[in-house]
C-alpha cells in the first residue's frame, strides 16, 4: 500500500471508529493475551484431577479452534474411541480449571495488550458506549479486568455477555446478537474488536464490522473482509 493510501486508510479507520455508536470488545486474546494462562490452568486442573493429560502449545493451538473450555475438554476426550469423562465430570474439571485461572491471574495478572487502555479511554472521552462479547465466563472476565483495570472495571461497560449467557458460543453470532439487543443498536452502528477466526465469524454473522487485533494463537487465521487488521490497538484512534 502506498504511503499516501496508508494515510487515507488510517484516517478513514479513525473516523469510522470515532463515529461508531458502540464498540463491542472480545476478551481473551483481544484485551489481554490470556490463552497461555488458560492453558496453564487447564494443565493444573488435569494434574489436580489425576488425569495424565497435558496440553502443550501445539495441542492447545489446535484445541483453541473449539470455543469454550468445557467444549474444548470434551473435544480432547473424544479423541479416544471411548471418551472417559461424563458431562458432570467435565463440568467439575472446568470448575477446577476456572478456579486455577483466577488464582493464576490474581497471583501474576495478565497485562492489557498494547493500546487497549488508550482505546477504552478514547471511547469513553468520545462518549461512546462500550460492551463485552466473549466466550469465557463472567468470573474469568472479573478476575482479569479487576487486576488490569481496577475493581470498578465493570463501570466502563454498559453490558457484558459471556459464553454461557447464550445458547451457542462463537463462531455462532449469539453473544453479539445479545449485545445488540441489549444496546438497542443496529449492527452497522457498532464495531467489534476481535482476535480469532471464531470471533471474527461471530461478529460477521451478526453483521457487525470487525477490527482484528492479531494475537499469539490466531496470528495466521484468515480475516478477509475485516474492516481493519492490526498487530495491536496502539495508536489506532489516537
Ligand atoms: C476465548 C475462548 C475461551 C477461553 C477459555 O474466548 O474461547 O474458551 O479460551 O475460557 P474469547 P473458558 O476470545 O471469545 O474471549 O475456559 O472460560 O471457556
Ligand atoms: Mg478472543
Amino acid at each position: 500500500m502506498s504511503e499516501a493510501l496508508a494515510v487515507i486508510h488510517t484516517r478513514v479507520a479513525r473516523e469510522t471508529i470515532a463515529s461508531a455508536r458502540a464498540l463491542i470488545l472480545d476478551v481473551d486474546g483481544t484485551l489481554a493475551e490470556t490463552e497461555e494462562v488458560h492453558r496453564r490452568a487447564f494443565n493444573e486442573a488435569f494434574a489436580e484431577s489425576g488425569l495424565d493429560w497435558f496440553w502443550d502449545q501445539v495441542t492447545y493451538a489446535r484445541l483453541l479452534r473449539v470455543a469454550g473450555g468445557k467444549e474444548r475438554i470434551r473435544a480432547f476426550d473424544q479423541r479416544n474411541p471411548i471418551p472417559s469423562l461424563s458431562f458432570a465430570e467435565i463440568a467439575e474439571l472446568h470448575r477446577i480449571k476456572t478456579a486455577r485461572y483466577a488464582a493464576l491471574i490474581a497471583a501474576g495478572g495478565c497485562p492489557l495488550r498494547p493500546g487497549v487502555r488508550a482505546f477504552l479511554g478514547n471511547a469513553r472521552r468520545r462518549g461512546q458506549r462500550l460492551a463485552i462479547a466473549t466466550t469465557t465466563s463472567h468470573g474469568n472476565i472479573d478476575a482479569l479486568l479487576s487486576v488490569a483495570l481496577g475493581l470498578d472495571w465493570a463501570d466502563l461497560f454498559e453490558t457484558i455477555v459471556a459464553g454461557d449467557d447464550v445458547p451457542r458460543k462463537k463462531p455462532a453470532p449469539d453473544v453479539y446478537l445479545e449485545v445488540l439487543a441489549r444496546l438497542g443498536l443496529a449492527p452497522a452502528d457498532c464495531i467489534a474488536v476481535e482476535d480469532s477466526g471464531n470471533g471474527f465469524a461471530a461478529a460477521s454473522q451478526a453483521g457487525i464490522p470487525a477490527i482484528i487485533t492479531r494475537s499469539a494463537y490466531f496470528g495466521d487465521d484468515d480475516f478477509a473482509g475485516a474492516f481493519l487488521v492490526v498487530d495491536d490497538l496502539s495508536g489506532i484512534d489516537d
